[in-house]
């Protein structure tokens, strides 16, 4: 069965000085039969909301700043069930929005299109970062997702009304991801086609750590219990290292260091522990992950089951 793609979906597309690609991406969007197109625009001082507006998108303005400031206002404006955010600077093929849509309705709460790089369409270093940052995302909320920095998601609407939303930068996705992972973990994943950029990139190495340091805030919220432990596993470094220098003193120059080799005693079994709670931590996640996701799968298939005559 097919929906109304346009009356279900709105295609958000946050733009900072993209006059080289916006036209084309509004183009090709509409070549696919998709009008229902938010341009959130971060006050372009290259005609970027001109060319937008002229191409026949819904233009607006963000409050604030950065990425993720657009992508929040487009997400308050949107009256549709589900939204897909794009970026507008034509990496994204437009035919992949309609298998996002078709994907979301069978059920999931997101969609996210892993990236297939064409030819030059990505720096290495970027592409590293990409597989780092996402390795620990995977590692923080027990995922195994294949690309949670993609700017192509589609998202049901409903699924972030508790979502705090408060990320800055380009961290919104990861945020998106952390909520659904922790929540219903009710996320599909689709390969898209990525291709060059056409104008300037606004991302730079710095948000890459940037984005890392905003993964472990969110870890923060989401699994606070590996952080925590995470951190007092670090005890362990200066545990084992005055326990080897007591050890040394000891058997080599017979010298003794009772209250030293309490305190590395100390230290290194709070360490140890931590490190294994942490472990624990991560692996209940994981459980916690694939119960939910297969709740998630059961539910749909219910749902499926009760829709179709015959009940087959
Ligand atoms: N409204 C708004 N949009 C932004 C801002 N910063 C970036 N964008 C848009 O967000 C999208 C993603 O930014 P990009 O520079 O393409 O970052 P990227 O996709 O990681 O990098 P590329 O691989 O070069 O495309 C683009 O459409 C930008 O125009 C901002 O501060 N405000
Ligand atoms: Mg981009």
């Amino acid at each position: 069965m097919h929906g109304d793609i346009n009356r279900e979906l709105t295609v958000i597309i946050p733009t900072l000085r993209e006059a080289e690609a916006i036209g084309d991406v509004i183009d090709e969007l509409h070549s696919y039969g998709i009008t229902n197109i938010l341009v959130v625009d971060g006050h372009s001082d290259d005609g970027t909301d001109r060319i937008a507006r002229e191409k026949g998108a819904r233009v607006v303005y963000q409050p604030g700043r950065g990425k993720a400031d657009a992508v929040r206002h487009g997400l308050s404006l949107a009256d549709t069930e589900y939204v897909l955010v794009m970026d507008g600077d034509y990496t994204y093929p437009a035919r992949h929005v309609r298998e996002l849509y078709e994907k979301i309705r069978e059920g999931y709460d997101e969609v996210i299109g892993v990236r297939v790089y064409g030819e030059g369409a990505q720096p290495l270093v970027f592409r590293v970062g990409n597989r780092l940052l996402t390795w620990f995302f995977n590692l923080l909320f027990g995922t195994s997702l294949g690309d949670v920095l993609s700017g192509m998601y589609a998202v049901r609407k409903s699924a972030l009304t508790s979502a705090l939303l408060e990320m800055r930068g380009f961290s919104v996705e990861a945020e998106i991801a952390a909520h659904i992972a922790s929540t219903s973990a009710s996320i599909a994943e689709l390969p898209i086609n990525y291709r060059r950029r056409k104008g300037r990139k606004k991302l730079g190495v710095l948000d890459g750590l940037r984005i890392g340091l905003d993964m472990v805030r969110l870890a923060w919220r989401y699994n606070p219990t590996f952080v925590l432990f995470s951190l007092g596993s670090l005890l362990l470094l200066p545990g084992l290292a005055i326990g080897a220098w007591v050890a040394y003193e000891y058997l080599l120059l017979g010298v003794k260091h009772h209250v030293w080799g309490i305190i590395a005693v100390v230290l290194a079994s709070t360490g140890f522990n931590s490190l294994l709670l942490a472990i624990m931590s991560i692996y209940l996640k994981h459980l916690e992950y694939r119960m939910n996701r297969r709740v998630t799968e059961l539910v749909n298939l219910a749902r499926k089951t009760a829709n179709t005559p015959n009940g087959c």
